[in-house]
C-alpha cells in the first residue's frame, strides 16, 4: 500500500460508530506484532520512543530519531502510522518544515499538541503543563494542514492535562477544528472517564474525537463507541510497559535460577523471531537470485 493509500484508509477509518483502534509502538518489530494482533493502526508514540531509549518524554531525543522510526515502521507492516510530534518541534515556522519531512516519510497521520515546546509527558505526576494561546495553535494547525497533503492533522488539546477546566477543552478543541484539524485529540490524567465522558457528550461532533484511555482504563471500547463522538482510541503505552514486564521478570528468572532452561518454554522461540525479521522472503529471494 501507497503512504497516501494508508492515509486514506485512515480517514475513511475514523468511525463514530465503530472507532478505529490505535496500538503505540516504540520500534517496528512492536509495529508488526501490533499489525499482525489486528489493531487498525500503530500509534508512533513520544513516550513509548522516549522510554526505549531510557530518556525523559520530554524533548530529549530529536526529531529526526522520531522521525527515522516512522519511517522504519512502515517500511515493515501495512497498518497506517500515526505520527506522535509532540507540539511540532517549534512554532508554525517548524511545523511548515517539519509537516512535510512526516509526510515523505510515509506516515498516514501527525498528531500535535497545544503544549510549549520543550514538552513534558502528560501523565507524569506534577508535570510542567503549559499551553500556547489558542490564536498560536490554530496558526500551528493551518501551516499543519496546508504541508500535509492526504495525511490527517489530528489537533490535541491539553487543556485537561494542564488544569484548565472543559469550558477552554472545548473552546480549543472548536479553535483548531476550525483551523482545518482533521480531528481533535482530548486527553485526560483523570483516574476515572467522567471527565472524558462530560467533554464528549459536549463535543460539538463537528470532527471525530481522540482518545488515549490510558489512566482511565475501565471505560471499554464498546462504552465509548456508544458515546458516538470518538472515531479513534489510542492505547498509547501498551508495547512498552509489556516489554518491560517481560524483560524484567525473565531476566529475574534467569538470575534466580542461574540458568536459562527455566525461562525456555515461556519466551519466544527463535524460529518465531526469524520469521516476524521476514525469512521467508529472504529466502525467496536466496533461491531467485544467489548463484
Ligand atoms: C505518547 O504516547 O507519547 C503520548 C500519550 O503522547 S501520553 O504519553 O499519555 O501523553
Ligand atoms: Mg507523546
Amino acid at each position: 500500500m501507497t503512504a497516501q493509500q494508508k492515509a486514506r484508509a485512515l480517514r475513511a477509518r475514523l468511525d463514530v460508530r465503530k472507532p478505529a483502534l490505535a496500538m503505540a509502538a516504540h520500534n517496528p518489530l512492536a509495529a508488526k506484532l501490533a499489525a499482525d494482533a489486528g489493531f487498525d493502526a500503530i500509534w508512533g508514540s513520544g513516550f513509548e520512543l522516549s522510554a526505549s531509549y531510557a530518556v525523559p518524554d520530554a524533548n530529549i531525543l530529536s526529531m529526526d530519531t522520531h522521525l527515522a522510526m516512522m519511517r522504519a515502521i512502515g517500511e515493515v507492516q501495512d497498518a497506517p502510522v500515526i505520527a506522535d510530534i509532540d507540539t511540532g518541534f517549534g512554532n508554525a515556522v517548524n511545523v511548515a518544515y517539519v509537516v512535510p519531512r512526516y509526510v515523505a516519510a510515509g506516515v498516514a497521520a501527525v498528531v500535535m499538541e497545544d503544549k510549549t515546546f520543550p514538552k513534558d509527558s502528560s501523565l507524569r505526576a506534577g508535570g510542567r503543563q503549559e499551553l500556547v494561546s489558542e490564536a498560536e495553535f490554530q496558526g500551528k494547525v493551518a501551516a499543519a494542514k496546508a504541508a500535509a497533503g492526504d495525511v490527517l492533522v489530528i489537533a490535541r488539546t491539553e487543556a485537561l492535562i494542564a488544569g484548565l477546566g472543559e469550558t477552554e477543552a472545548l473552546q480549543r478543541g472548536t479553535a483548531y477544528a476550525e483551523a482545518g484539524a482533521d480531528a481533535v485529540l482530548i486527553h485526560s490524567k483523570q483516574k476515572t472517564p467522567d471527565e472524558i465522558l462530560s467533554f464528549c457528550r459536549a463535543w460539538s461532533g463537528k470532527v471525530p474525537l481522540v482518545l488515549v484511555p490510558t489512566s482511565y482504563p475501565q471505560l471499554s471500547f464498546a462504552e465509548v463507541a456508544a458515546l458516538g463522538k470518538v472515531g479513534l482510541i489510542i492505547c498509547g503505552n501498551h508495547a512498552i510497559r509489556a516489554a518491560v514486564a517481560a524483560m524484567q521478570s525473565t531476566f529475574a528468572r534467569i538470575i534466580a535460577e542461574g540458568g536459562i532452561a527455566g525461562v525456555e518454554r515461556e519466551i519466544a522461540p527463535v524460529a518465531h523471531v526469524f520469521s516476524l525479521q521476514g525469512d521467508a522472503r529472504m529466502r525467496e529471494i536466496e533461491n531467485k537470485y544467489l548463484r
